[in-house]
């Protein structure tokens, strides 16, 4: 067991109702119950029941001054998330209450805890692999609900065992090589050359289906990125404010109103969306909405969904311009705005559409109206949606360590089929192809992870995880 620490686990940023407090190593109980009284006795923690809740008095072990009332909770080796003695406390959430509480801890013989020094214990004493203590950590930082329900499946050991199933299969094809190889000068072959091949084929195809899902990975760490963009006055502020359902941005009826990027986050269908209001695109009329203009460009470029704002009344040349620098690989929704207004030159729109741009798709809006942007936010959430997986399958989140091990893997095993496909079914040539794509799965769980790798993973933890 390694020494006792302690850290509170949840936020000290503002006043809670409750904060818990975690403590784990060797001696945790009998340093904790130093500070501990049951009805003003002292209380023997070698007595009270494992996972049990009990209400009792938390003092000043040198002078006896009751502090708050609180729950405690003790876990014994190796029954505990680190697998170690552990305890948990709830007190009352005042920080300069919790804080106290923590301080008392430290003078009583813990040493605070550093980031991800719970979830390192647990998966230093077995009780975790590396891509589940991964998973914790994107678990504690998700900010939307389907990034939690993603890094659910890597937490629960899900996506550890289905590489721990897919590391037997070649195992097992390693060993039947392997009798292969001394058998095979007595003149007996137990390979069988078919379920070889079919177990790399569904090897192969179950890495690729994990790594589509580390492609989207990127998207549940942060948010779907929107630009909105279009020429000045075309209502781009009006849509933002309504997609965020609050009035964020200035909207006047004055050209040229926004000159800087402004920003907002929103979740929709449990997606989370960054959309980024811009500087209106035209030759700027000073240096400053030069600027604002730049950024507008440089949104566009970083944003994973460009929304192309039109005033449906007065579409131009302009808009097309705008259109044609916008960058061609991002995602892009034409937004035909003030469909409430008498539409302007009725060419024009077909006219930027022969521009090639017939296949982005359109919707119309009213920015003015409360329902005015129904159809473009669920264009968006669609198109958001669509980057995380399709509607029916839940994303799995896979860190970047996690996919270059799938990467590596998944090479090797392409090897591996390219050999067995050109009939040579020997030891010889399959049999390091195969050894280099457990090797890749057994990193995944992080098994032989050096300290300085381990280091680099924890420290992005909280404290108290
Ligand atoms: N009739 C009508 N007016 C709208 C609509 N959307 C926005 N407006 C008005 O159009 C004007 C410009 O709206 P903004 O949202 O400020 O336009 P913008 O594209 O952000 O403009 P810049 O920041 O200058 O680039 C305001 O007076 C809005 O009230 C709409 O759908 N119909
Ligand atoms: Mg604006």
């Amino acid at each position: 067991m390694y020494r006792a620490v302690v850290a509170i686990a949840t936020s000290t940023a503002t006043d809670a109702a409750l904060s818990v407090v975690r403590m784990t190593g060797e001696n945790c109980h009998r340093i904790l119950e130093a500070c501990l009284r049951k009805n003003r006795e002292p209380l023997n923690l070698t007595r009270v029941a494992d996972r049990r809740v009990t209400l009792c008095e938390f003092v000043h072990p040198d002078t006896g001054e009751i502090l708050d009332r609180v729950t405690v909770i003790l876990y014994r080796a190796p029954n505990s998330y680190t697998g170690e003695d552990l305890a948990e406390l709830i007190c009352h959430g005042g920080r300069g209450l919790t804080r106290a509480i923590f301080r008392i801890l430290v003078q009583a013989g813990f040493t605070p805890a550093v980031a991800g020094e719970f979830t390192r214990r647990a998966f230093l004493n077995g009780k975790l692999d590396l891509a589940q203590a991964e998973a914790v950590a994107a678990a504690t930082s998700a900010s939307f609900a389907l990034a939690a329900r993603a890094a659910a499946a890597g937490l629960t050991g899900e996506t550890s065992e289905r590489i721990k199933s897919l590391a037997d299969q070649m195992t097992e094809i390693l060993s039947l090589l392997e009798a292969n190889l001394d058998l095979s000068e007595e003149g007996i072959d137990v390979v069988d050359p078919d379920r070889i091949r079919s177990v790399l084929r569904a090897g192969s195809a179950a890495l690729s289906e994990l790594l589509r899902h580390a492609d989207r990975s990127a998207y549940l760490s942060g948010a779907v990125r929107v630009a909105i963009i279009g020429k000045p006055n075309v209502g781009k502020s009006t849509l933002l404010n309504r997609l965020l359902g609050s009035p964020r941005a200035i909207v006047s009826p004055e050209p040229g109103t926004t000159r800087d990027v402004v920003d907002g986050r929103i979740e929709i269908d449990d997606v989370l969306f960054e959309f980024l209001d811009t500087a209106g695109l035209r030759g700027a009329t000073d240096r400053i909405e030069a600027e604002g203009i730049e950024r507008s460009r440089r949104a566009a470029g970083s944003a994973d969904i460009i929304v192309f704002v039109l005033d449906a009344s007065s579409i131009g040349e302009e808009d097309i311009d705008i259109a044609h620098d916008l960058p061609e690989k991002t995602s892009r929704i034409l937004a035909l705005n003030k469909t409430d207004l008498e539409p302007g030159d009725p060419t024009a729109l077909s006219r930027l559409q022969g521009n090639g741009f017939k296949d982005m798709p359109t919707v119309r809006t009213v920015g003015t109206r409360p329902d005015g942007a129904d159809s473009l936010r669920e264009r968006i959430s669609a198109l958001g949606r669509g980057f995380l997986g399709d509607t029916t399958d839940t994303p799995v989140w896979i860190s970047s360590r996690q996919a270059e091990c799938l990467r590596r893997a998944k090479e090797a095993v392409e090897r591996a089929i390219t050999a067995a496909m050109a009939g040579e079914l020997t030891e010889e040539f399959l049999s390091a192809d195969i050894r280099e794509a457990l090797s890749a799965l057994e990193d995944f769980a992080g098994r032989k992870t050096h300290d300085d790798v381990l280091d680099k993973i924890f420290s992005s933890f909280c404290v108290g995880k």
